[in-house]
């Protein structure tokens, strides 16, 4: 009995959630091709942000190399991630990678993709089942987080170090977002390796956020700031770059100067290499870049094989990442092929 309301449950939430995607999608085919080619989905949460647009670029090269065509969607939220889906089905897709905006829509997407016959990838984000499980049957490919917010801890307490700076007077803001989880191990990475390191529990102060934006990691900061004005020197870390530059933002305006601020990012996109090109100095010191080739290449390979060859892909991959900063970047970005 309970079963059958549940799957009553179930049911009557994918019916809605396919009704809501009625409106149609906003394609961005990568060309046309000879009917017959595999036509794969890259669905993103956020397409505004350099880090999708890095992994958009590099499955198109990917497709375009091995002969198969990647389509781009936008799905900022569940009504567009639905209407996404279905515009594939209708451009003919067999599958599609995504990074969603809400990992808890992963039952409903993956009941409108089987609806379609579609076949699902996660990409950054792990799409969760109704217990905040891993969604069974979804292959995943993501970054280790923990290890990388670790290396932003390690980096912190370096620059700490290296300028001298005392306990009493320094404090970290953690720019949190707890509901996503790859967000989540990122910022516990970096906490537990500067308490760690030596930086006591007291001295972590947390700024949440509710998604992945500068805006609102601007807002949480300055808040954050009103309730500490005795801190003298401020680390910070975040899920992303555009969180961790939020936060510098909002301390600059408040008057904090460049050099009592030290701020490490994550993803090594636009909006950091902007920062650490820019002359003069700035609370921004770096970041760890990620491999968004490997994310958004690997993720369709994956995908063309399972479609083609039916070979299922690892069901959990994950990435690492390495510390850029002024004095090494364009080396860096050069080597990775990236700018
Ligand atoms: C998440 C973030 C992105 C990037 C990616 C690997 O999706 O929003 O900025 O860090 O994980």
């Amino acid at each position: 009995m309970r079963m059958m309301a549940i799957l009553a449950a179930v049911v009557g939430g994918v019916m809605a959630w396919a009704m809501a995607g009625c409106g149609g999608g906003d394609a961005g085919s990568a060309g046309t091709q000879a009917a017959g080619t595999v036509k794969i989905g890259f669905i993103v949460k956020q397409p505004e942000e350099p880090w999708f647009q890095r992994e958009w670029r590099f499955a198109d090269e990917t497709g375009a190399k091995q002969g198969f065509t990647v389509i781009h969607e936008q799905g900022q939220d569940g009504e567009k991630v639905s209407s996404a889906i279905q515009n594939l089905a209708t451009e003919g897709a067999k599958g599609f990678v995504i990074c969603a905006p809400d990992v808890k829509l992963g039952p409903a997407i993956l009941a409108q993709a089987k609806t379609y016959g579609m076949k699902v990838i996660a990409v950054d984000d792990q799409l969760v089942g109704p217990k905040g499980e891993p969604l069974a049957g979804v292959p995943y490919l993501g970054i280790e987080a923990k290890k990388i917010g670790e290396l932003v801890g390690k980096t912190l307490w370096e620059q700490m170090q290296a300028r001298g700076w005392t306990a009493a007077d320094t404090a970290l803001c953690a720019v949190t977002y707890e509901e996503l989880p790859t967000a989540k191990d990122r910022t516990d990475g970096a906490i537990d390796a500067l308490v760690a390191a030596g930086l006591p529990q007291g001295r972590v102060f947390k700024a949440p956020i509710s998604r992945s934006d500068q805006e609102q990691a601007n807002t949480a900061t300055t808040n954050l700031l009103t309730q500490h004005p005795g801190v003298k020197h401020w680390l910070i870390c975040g899920m992303n770059d555009s969180v961790v530059m939020g936060a510098v933002r909002a301390m600059e305006a408040k008057g904090l100067k460049a050099g009592d601020v030290v701020g490490v990012g994550i993803n090594g996109d636009k909006v950091a290499i902007d920062e650490l090109k820019r002359p003069g100095e700035t609370g921004f010191f770096g970041s760890v870049l990620l491999s968004a080739r490997q994310h958004g290449s690997d993720t369709v390979e994956m995908m063309y094989k399972w479609i083609k060859e039916g070979t299922e892909p690892k069901m959990d991959t994950r990435t690492s990442g390495v510390v850029i900063n002024r004095a090494n970047y364009q080396q860096v970005l050069k080597e990775q092929g990236v700018e």
